[in-house]
């Protein structure tokens, strides 16, 4: 029997896929309570054996019928997370109620698998960002391969996610990074002037106007005077909060339109975004007020003791509405590159107010309304609320208690602060739903504590109440609800992102996993539904969204260049592949679709220059290719329809057999070419 080649792929692709289909999968009928045949549990038949087999209990079988998503349901992971991955760089991207990972994004690091940061295009994000050189960035800064993100924010419109663009902070390295939600792709890193650090302060405002990144560590804005910057910290070191303004169109972040406010060196932490009554607010905890500097080696505290001096750090309060009008007005100065209002103009502007806060406060959260600003304290067993009207009535009443040593008035605490609530040991992070609950993750405690808003969610005793309290597994950071960042949680799921997962899994080694844990908030109490290894960072914060509201591509437009999302003006048709050399540089025009490269042999002199665009001129989703060429670093992976230009020098002779890596047809192996580099 004759099979011709093509016959020979579709016959192995349908086959393979049959295989998959034809599994068994288990059928899992529930009674009701009544027991009408089941067992104890309300079971019946086969189920029940499985569960009796598996020593399920009947809450364990609840809960996984509550998290079961069937195989070739997606519609049934109702919410997305867009997680920080830590010191990975990257952002997880996982589906809820399942918490299967369905992406890893690489944004700071590279990502092999994506090709992300092996030759092709995107490798200039990676290694410096795309800002124009500026601050006295050293040259080790433009060789960066790592990040560490922390607070992933999802751009917004009327204060809702709109599933249009996402942005996480590199703590490390004072960057910040913009994923396209069109194809979960990172298409901007910025090297934000004059933040050496950042930490807390990633958010968008509520029509993603400006994301928002400020400094962690205080800045030596003059790095000539590194000598002087412990001892004369109060006078040459400043916090510096940024306005990044966002291009509606693509997401970008444009520093020609943005700025930063100066701010005390006060190391300002965690901070939000105002939201309705609020909206043109924000709002950043600082946790080193002291100024503290460490020095144990040096005869001085160890910065943990001198950072913890006061019963009150500063809430920094910051009208950037007001700070547009200053900046248009151009009462700015430009440092590095951008228009900083600087602290005495922010202080006479009436653009910075302090509010003192509980000893070393982490989180800083905006509730639904705008209204109420609740305040953690890890050294503090209270969740500390603000009213933003009080905020508002005390600022306009210059009802100050005092101005700081730089002259930013301070509000009476006692004048804006709605209520307090007893949670728990190590409170750091706060989550809300749309019910007028907050949920607080307690650090110390290993705990979620749920307590209840004032009005107009809850009057009289009822508010400022502990309600529930869930202990989750060992040392929770954040908490993330679902759109619980947003004017409309959707509440429904918690999920806790616990640090340290001790025996909960397997031992693999002595770096164990972390945890995520999934929590059902749809009962009178909260209960957990699953544990969630996971094994590819330290996740700090996520924000879930609803998974309708993504609106991504399925596949690109022939031609596409990610970098743009248009046309690669390099890129070809099938028909107009060619090479060409000029002088001593080999460029080359390439195709690639199942199952070839065209052309499929490269010649090079040892020391060309060799210039690729290779284009991807499939046209079915998912129709993936790969491009390596071996001991070159050179792995490119392009979607069906992109566009990838590479850049390299030619600089070691020999044959080199280029591959496709993505397993793509039946001859995905005999998708090869070679490079011949001669001396
Ligand atoms: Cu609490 Cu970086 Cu938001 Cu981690 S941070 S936990
Ligand atoms: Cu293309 Cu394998």
């Amino acid at each position: 029997m004759a099979i011709t080649r093509r016959e020979l792929i579709q016959g192995a692709t349908v086959g393979g896929a049959g295989l998959v289909v034809g599994g068994v999968v288990g059928k899992v009928a529930l009674g009701d309570d009544s027991g009408g045949g089941g067992g104890a549990s309300g079971l019946s038949g086969q189920a029940q054996k499985v569960a009796d087999e598996r020593g399920l209990s009947p809450d364990d079988v609840t809960r996984a019928v509550k998290t079961f998503v069937p195989p070739g349901r997606p519609d049934m992971d109702t919410h997305m997370l867009f997680c920080s991955g830590g010191h990975s760089g990257q952002v997880l991207v996982m589906g809820v109620p399942s918490m299967k990972i369905m992406k890893v994004i690489g944004v700071f690091t590279p990502e092999p698998w994506q090709g992300y940061g092996y030759g092709s295009d995107a490798d200039v994000l990676i290694t410096g960002g795309t800002t124009p050189a500026g601050g006295g960035i050293s040259k080790a800064r433009n060789t960066l391969t790592w990040g560490d993100t922390h607070h992933p924010a999802l751009s917004e419109t009327g204060g809702e996610y709109d599933g249009r663009f996402l942005y996480i902070n590199d703590r490390a390295n004072g960057r910040i990074g913009m994923v396209d939600l069109r194809d979960f792709k990172t298409k901007q890193v910025l090297d934000v002037p004059n933040l050496d650090s950042s930490h807390g302060g990633c958010f968008v405002t509520q029509n993603s106007e400006y994301v928002h990144i400020s400094t962690m560590t205080p800045t030596l804005t003059d790095r000539s005077r590194a000598t002087d910057a412990l001892t004369k910290f109060p006078d040459i070191m400043r916090g510096y909060s940024t306005f990044l303004a966002i291009n509606q169109e693509t997401g970008q972040m444009e520093l020609d339109r943005s700025f930063q406010v100066e701010l005390p060196p006060y190391t300002q932490d965690l901070a939000d975004s105002g939201k309705l009554v609020s909206d043109g607010w924000v709002f950043i905890n600082s946790y080193n007020s002291e100024m503290a500097v460490g020095g144990n080696n040096e005869g001085g505290q160890p910065l943990e003791v001198g950072a913890s001096q006061n019963d009150f750090d500063m809430m920094h309060i910051i009208n950037w509405k007001k700070a547009e009008e200053v900046v248009k007005a151009g009462k700015t100065t430009t440092i590095n590159g951008v228009r900083v209002i600087k602290l005495e103009t922010a202080v006479s502007e009436g653009i910075l107010f302090l509010a003192p806060e509980p000893k070393s406060p982490h989180g800083v959260d905006v509730a639904p309304n705008g209204e109420y600003l609740t305040v953690s304290g890890k050294l503090d067993p209270h969740v500390t609320i603000y009213s933003f009207t009080k905020v508002k009535a005390a600022i306009e009443a210059k009802d100050f208690e005092r101005n700081d040593q730089y002259g930013v008035p301070i509000l009476k605490f006692d004048s804006i602060v709605a209520g307090r609530v007893e949670v728990g040991l190590g409170p750091l992070h706060t989550q809300y739903d749309a019910e007028g609950h907050g949920y607080t993750s307690l650090f110390l405690d290993s705990a979620v504590a749920k307590w209840s808003l004032g009005e107009p969610y809850f009057k009289g005793d009822a508010a400022f109440q502990l309600v529930d309290k869930l202990k989750v597994n060992y040392n929770i950071g954040h908490l993330v609800t679902m759109e619980g960042d947003t004017v409309k949680p959707d509440g429904k799921y918690l999920v806790s992102l616990n640090k340290w997962s001790i025996d909960r899994f397997p031992a693999i080694g002595t770096l164990h996993p972390q945890n995520f844990q999934l929590v059902d908030l749809t009962g009178e109490k909260m209960d957990v539904l699953s544990d969630t290894p996971i094994g590819v960072g330290e996740p700090h914060y996520v924000q879930g969204m609803k998974a309708d509201r993504i609106k991504a591509w399925n596949v690109y437009p022939p031609g596409t260049n990610p970098m743009t999302m248009k046309p690669d003006p390099e890129a070809v048709e099938a028909g107009q592949e060619r090479s060409e050399r000029n002088g001593n540089t080999v460029e080359v025009w390439m195709s690639v679709k199942r199952s070839q490269f065209k052309p499929d042999i490269i010649r090079a002199n040892k020391g060309d220059k060799v210039v690729l665009h290779i284009t991807n001129i499939e046209k079915t989703p998912d129709a993936t290719h790969g491009f390596a060429i071996p001991r070159y670093n050179v792995n490119i992976s392009l979607d069906p329809g992109e566009v990838a230009n590479v850049e390299f020098a030619a600089d070691a002779e020999g044959s080199y057999a280029m591959y496709c890596t993505e397993f793509c047809s039946a001859l995905h192996l005999e998708m090869q070419g070679w490079m011949l580099v001669s001396a």
